[in-house]
């Protein structure tokens, strides 16, 4: 079974911010299961192999839910309904940003925490590292504005464990591309990509225990030979 929970508290300012309600200190350690999310940048094959992962963690009998970012709940499946709509309007950074974690609020605490506090596992297809990515890399949002959210949200919280499928952008738009209409963010420009896949890459190379970057431009064989053995290091 896991090892308790790793609480990042590197960018945690505890005289700041009032403890979230939701803090994980409070799991039967003995229990715990684990948080993983899956990150990457368009085309990179997260669909593809969130399934991959589940049926690993699956196959070891250990109870897990499979949810997702935006989303994951009835109003934060709505929430993201309104994110990824093209629309004409211009929608502002801070409105993008707090709508983002409008979204994980509801999910985080009404299905994350409680889940994990029953000793699940958690696969989550993108959290916040997504929005350090694409709102921080992508849309240019200061950082503190995110670490300021984040806290707020999650209190001390942080996933266990974040698998990046990395893949050169050019390659993952072509396989992107294959895709029919485009969302709000499907339709940014190749730069606004390039600015995303560095800021996931940076915050890799940062925390390397807690990050699991993966070359997905392999063939799909290699890619997952590779995510075999990095959910069998996790599992341990
Ligand atoms: N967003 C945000 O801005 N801020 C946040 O905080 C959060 C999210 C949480 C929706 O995310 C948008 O929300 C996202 C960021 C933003 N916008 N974008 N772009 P999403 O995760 O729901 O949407 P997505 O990025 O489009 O994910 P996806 O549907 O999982 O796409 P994918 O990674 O491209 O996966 P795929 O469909 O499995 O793969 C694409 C194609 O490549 C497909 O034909 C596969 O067969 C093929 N493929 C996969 N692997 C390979 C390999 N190894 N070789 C060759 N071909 C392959």
């Amino acid at each position: 079974m896991a090892t308790p929970p790793k609480v990042n508290q590197s960018t945690f300012d505890q005289s700041t911010i009032n403890q979230s309600k939701s803090d994980r200190s409070q799991i039967n350690s003995s229990k715990a299961g684990q948080f993983i999310v899956l990150e990457g940048t368009e085309g990179v094959g997260k669909t593809t192999n969130l399934k991959f992962i589940e049926d690993i963690i699956r196959d070891q009998n250990l109870d897990l839910i499979v949810t997702r970012e935006p989303g994951g709940t009835p109003l934060a499946e709505e929430l993201r309904e309104m994110l990824l709509a093209p629309r004409n309007e211009k929608v502002v950074e801070n409105a993008e940003l707090l709508l983002m974690f409008a979204a994980r609020a509801q999910h985080f605490d009404s299905k994350i925490i409680p889940a994990l506090n029953s000793g699940k596992w958690v696969l989550c297809d993108r959290f916040t590292d997504a929005t350090y990515a694409y709102q921080g890399g992508g849309r240019g949002v200061d950082k503190s504005k995110i670490e300021l959210l984040e806290n707020l949200v999650q209190g001390r919280v942080r996933p266990d464990h974040i698998i990046i499928l990395d893949v050169d952008v050019e390659i993952g738009l072509k396989r992107a591309g294959q895709r029919g209409d485009l969302d709000r963010f499907e339709q940014e420009n190749r730069s606004f990509f390039e600015n995303v896949r560095e800021a996931y890459l940076e915050r890799a190379t940062k925390e390397p225990h807690r990050y699991h970057l993966i070359n997905a431009a392999q063939p799909l064989k290699q890619v997952q030979a590779e995510l075999l053995e990095t959910i069998k290091s996790i599992i341990g």
